[in-house]
């Protein structure tokens, strides 16, 4: 599409905050320390993590910029961003998470592969931006539909990134179709992050946002939407990063991941083992998923979807008071 090009080297970055912790330099791939991501709710677009699989792809001309809705659909449309910003907008708090977050820690088990990411492989931002159901309904699918007229039942996001993983071809990931009609799914064709234009690292011009999943599914510098018949089967849809079960009730879910509170004096509280047990974490999800309690029983050659006690070691002082 005009307008929206992926460069083959790296040679135009964008420039990117000196505290990040860079874990891949090419393609760039960075995360916050921890303190820096633990000391805001929402997180600084510039500490927010880095999640690149190709050079960061370069915008030539906004108003040339357009991209296309086709595939098993009666009338393909041709979109620019006016056709975007003229929707209605909504902005949604929502945390992006990618699933090889605290792969190091897995990797303690036995080697895993890829990027090596600590814990903050995570970030809570709100993004601005049209419903990708409201966005389908201009090409003729309804809200709620699981299935087009010609039998499409997911929806596909092409980039224009240059991606070793996918032999030099683009990014891309795909939902199903029922989710992204879905107007309470809360899916986003977003053009801005914090209240600013979208960063170019996070997906300028424009990227969706697919809340309560995986980061992987949220392709950034949207080149194409394609409806299809069967999942997407690019590499970063392999069977491992599920999906949500197909009964979630999408009403009143909140996005946003809730930083963890611990209102009582620590001190007075851990005096043996069996305290410092009684307050593991032990999270629940909406699928009645349990926290699994070690990481040596997830473990996965490529390293992802740790989602295991994450352990701190609290530090127990006396004061003089
Ligand atoms: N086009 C494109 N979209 C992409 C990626 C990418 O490399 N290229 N990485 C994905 C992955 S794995 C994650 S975790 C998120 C990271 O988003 P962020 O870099 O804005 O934090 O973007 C996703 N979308
Ligand atoms: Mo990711």
């Amino acid at each position: 599409m005009p307008g929206l090009e992926g460069p083959l080297d790296y040679s135009k970055e964008p420039p990117r905050h000196p505290c990040l912790q860079i874990n891949a330099k090419e393609p760039f791939n960075a995360e916050p320390p921890r303190s820096l991501l633990v000391s805001s709710y929402v997180t600084p677009v510039d500490l927010f993590y880095k999640r690149n699989h190709g050079p960061i792809p370069i915008v030539e001309d906004l108003e040339r910029y357009c991209f296309s809705i086709s595939g098993l659909i009666k009338n393909p449309k041709k979109l620019f961003m006016k056709d975007i910003w003229m929707l209605p907008k909504y902005n949604v708090t929502a945390t992006l998470q990618c699933a090889g977050n605290r792969r190091t820690a897995m990797s303690k088990t036995r080697k895993v592969k890829g990027v090596g990411w600590d814990v903050s492989a995570l970030g809570n931002a709100v993004w601005g931006g049209a419903k990708l159901a409201d966005v389908l309904e201009l090409v003729g699918i309804p809200n709620l539909t699981s299935t087009t007229q010609s039998g499409g039942k997911h929806v596909e996001f092409v980039s224009v990134d240059k991606c070793k993983e996918e032999n030099g071809g683009p990014y891309k990931a795909s939902i199903p179709l029922s989710q992204a009609t879905n107007p309470d799914a809360d899916v986003l064709l977003a053009y801005e992050m914090n209240g600013e234009t979208l960063n170019r690292d996070h997906g300028y011009p424009l990227r969706v946002v697919v809340p309560g999943i995986i980061g992987a599914r949220s392709v950034k510098w949207i080149d194409s939407i394609n409806i299809i018949a069967e999942e997407c089967q690019g590499f970063f849809m392999q069977k491992d990063y599920k999906m949500f079960p197909p009964s979630v009730d999408w009403d009143n879910i909140n996005w946003a991941s809730r930083r963890p509170q611990m209102d009582f004096p620590v001190q007075s509280v851990i005096c043996s083992l069996e305290d410092v047990n009684a307050i593991k974490p032990g999270k629940v999800d909406i699928a009645s998923n349990v926290q699994p309690e070690k990481v040596e029983d997830i473990w996965n050659l490529r390293g992802i979807l740790n989602t295991s006690w994450h352990r701190v070691q609290v530090r127990v002082g006396h004061s003089n008071m």
